[in-house]
């Protein structure tokens, strides 16, 4: 008897916290499957390729590909790890029939580990767990292997799930193991699980065609471009087949659905897309020929629109405005600089980025432009800036909710952070006051402690900067969305002042040399500056109006070479994400391609002294 054709096919995501080594496994299964022709040069991590990812070396954009193992075609996707996009990670477990969790072998669960291992276990994804890194000098595969088992049991597992094969891993190296005194010599074991353990997709390929649209991709040709698991039954291209509105699962009585004929069908194979005419149940395909393709709603034949269970797009928790770069410096380093051009390359983004949103204000000018976290919408500014925008955009704000009983909510985070023992006092002396409570504190050995809290999303806002000088650069943490919880009530800011330009000019090192025992300077000589532009911190509370062009008064007498030699203080280094967690309300970012400087939303001083002064009476009355 020829075997079904669903025996052939795995799907399988891989799921993880940020950096545990997804893409790089994906590289070695390419490989020691023969994805790769003989001598073919491939870049490292090569799944990671759009240039932000590469740059930052982390997974943005999940991603598909396929290989084949003894005659079987392996459909893998690889998923980010970042918390930010945890939403992404969830709607793709929905394409695939089993999982690969990944978890460094010093590191152990994570955060992000939980939150994923949690979406798949309550799907009823059978795992496979690779404890991978475990040549790591301080790996510790053992520890890591039972603190997966305790996660498990701690999630409800069912027995099926608590059966896990367990991998001992090096995405680097290309070895897996079952047993830690063999050492691992390639990926085979790590195949076998797959065929063994991942089940085969269960559709009848002879029954009406039903698909679920899990993820989106997007094309200037093709436009919108569905990707997802083929549930049941066959398409072809030239087909004409329904995409139903989204609702409860069940048969479409009402016929009012879309229908239109399917342009293209692809399935994956190495790093390509290949063009099929036809495919089957079992298999994922990217497909297109509708305008309207959204996450969640169903593909079906004309004949039989049985809708499939959505998904839910998360909600976003963070917002920014978005404005016209309105500062003296407007227009000189950017091509795309009007209201028009910004508006309609955020409405654009609305086409791919499904987590994001895009609202119009009282200002033809302002856009608020909400996501799920500071990568999320870092990511977003980086690319435009990128592609030639200039604009502006506000401190971030976390978007609040009303309770059951018209309460104020707001977003909460788990932050875990790994320090060694010395720095855990000022660590938690400087969350205190953030609003922070201690859920866990764990000591894994080697003088570090993993301590655990729950804090409102407000309450992290710039404190990664503080966090990375006050553990001297040693410390790690993570945070990622909890829950809605009360509003947390009035938090401190900035604690520190900022030296703002008083006039505009050219950045003198004189002048630096003059500032700097009481600053930290963001800006260099032979910088351009404004007034209202923000150009280095104080060391005390409180802004300052400084003059940065002031160049030293000539006298008479000639002055020696070493006098003007002033020995400057390296600036601090403005990054995107360093930016929006830096800055206050009364400021903005102004990001152009060559440049990210802060500035007062207000530029003169006199008009900041009249608005403070306008402040305060408002708060007296
Ligand atoms: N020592 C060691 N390092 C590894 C191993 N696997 C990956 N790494 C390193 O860990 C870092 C992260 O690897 P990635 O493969 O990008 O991790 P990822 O899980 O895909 O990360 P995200 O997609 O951002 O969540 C890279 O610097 C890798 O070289 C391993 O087996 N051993
Ligand atoms: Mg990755």
């Amino acid at each position: 008897m020829e075997p079904r054709e669903t025996a052939l096919i795995r799907n399988l995501a891989i799921i993880a916290h940020v950096d545990h080594g997804k893409t790089t496994l994906v590289d070695q299964m390419l490989r020691q499957a023969g994805a790769f022709r003989a001598n073919q040069q491939v870049e490292e991590r090569v799944m990671d390729s759009n240039p932000l990812e590469r740059e930052r070396g982390i997974t943005i954009l999940a991603k598909n590909t396929a290989v084949r193992w003894e005659g079987t075609k392996i459909n893998i996707v690889d998923t980010p790890g970042h918390a930010d996009f945890g939403g992404e990670v969830e709607r793709i477990l929905r394409m695939v029939d089993g999982v690969l969790i990944l978890v460094d072998a010093a590191e152990g669960p994570m955060p992000q580990t939980r939150f994923v291992t949690r979406k798949a276990l309550a799907l009823g994804l059978r795992p496979i767990v690779a404890i991978n890194k475990i040549d790591r000098s301080d790996a510790e595969p053992l520890r890591v292997h039972d603190e997966v088992l305790g996660l498990f049991i701690d999630l409800d597992a069912t027995h099926e799930q608590l059966d896990a094969p367990f991998l001992y891993t090096s995405s680097r190296a290309g070895t897996a193991t079952a047993e830690l005194k063999h050492p691992g010599t390639d990926l085979r074991p790590l195949f076998q699980a797959i065929l063994d353990r991942v089940p085969e997709p269960t559709g009848d390929p002879d029954g009406p065609f039903q698909m679920l649209v899990s993820t989106l991709d997007f094309s200037s040709f093709l436009g919108r471009i569905a990707i997802g698991r083929i549930e049941r039954g066959r398409v072809r291209v030239g087909d004409q087949v329904a995409l139903l509105p989204l609702g409860q699962p069940g048969l479409v009585r009402d016929e009012s659905f879309e229908r239109n004929r399917v342009t293209k069908l692809y399935t994956f194979d190495g790093l390509n897309r290949v063009e099929v005419e036809e495919a089957r149940a079992g298999d994922i395909v990217a497909l297109s020929g509708f305008e309207t393709i959204e996450i969640g709603r169903t593909f079906t034949a004309v004949e039989c629109p049985e809708r499939l269970a959505g998904i839910a797009v998360e909600e976003p928790t963070i917002s920014v405005d978005v404005i016209v770069n309105n500062s003296p410096f407007a227009g000189r380093e950017g091509k795309y600089v009007t209201s028009r051009q910004l508006k309609d390359r955020l409405y654009r983004e609305l086409e791919r980025n499904v987590a994001l949103r895009v609202e119009e204000t009282d200002s033809p000018d302002t856009h608020t432009v909400s996501g799920r976290g500071e990568l999320h919408l870092g990511i977003l500014m980086e690319t435009m800036r990128r592609e030639g925008y200039e604009f502006q955009v506000s401190r971030p704000r976390v978007i609040t909710k009303l309770g059951d009983d018209g309460e104020r909510l707001e977003p909460y985070e788990e932050l875990t952070v790994d320090v060694p023992e010395d720095y855990m006092g000022v660590v938690m002396e400087k969350l205190g006051p953030r609003r922070s409570e201690m859920s866990e504190m764990r000591n894994p050995g080697q003088g570090m402690v993993r301590l655990t809290f729950r804090i409102p999303a407000r309450g992290l806002f710039g404190y990664r900067s503080e966090f990375l000088t006050d553990t001297r650069g040693t410390g790690i943490m993570h945070h990622r969305f909890l829950d809605y919880g009360p509003w947390a009530g009035p938090l401190a800011g900035r604690k520190r002042g900022v030296l703002v330009a008083d006039r505009e000019g050219i950045v003198v090192a004189f002048a630096l040399g003059n500032l700097q025992e009481r600053a930290q300077m963001f800006v260099s000589p032979g910088d351009l500056v404004y007034e209202g532009m923000v150009a280095g911190e104080s060391s005390r509370p409180g802004d300052l109006d400084v003059n940065v062009t002031k160049e030293k008064k000539l006298t008479n007498m000639r002055t020696t070479a070493s006098d003007e030699n002033v020995i400057l203080e390296p600036p601090r280094q403005i990054t995107l994400e360093y930016a929006l967690e830096y800055i206050e309300e009364d400021e903005l970012i102004e990001i152009t391609p060559k440049t990210i400087r802060l500035r007062k939303r207000v530029l003169t001083a006199n008009d900041r002294k009249k608005a403070a002064r306008a402040a305060r009476v408002a708060d007296a009355s």
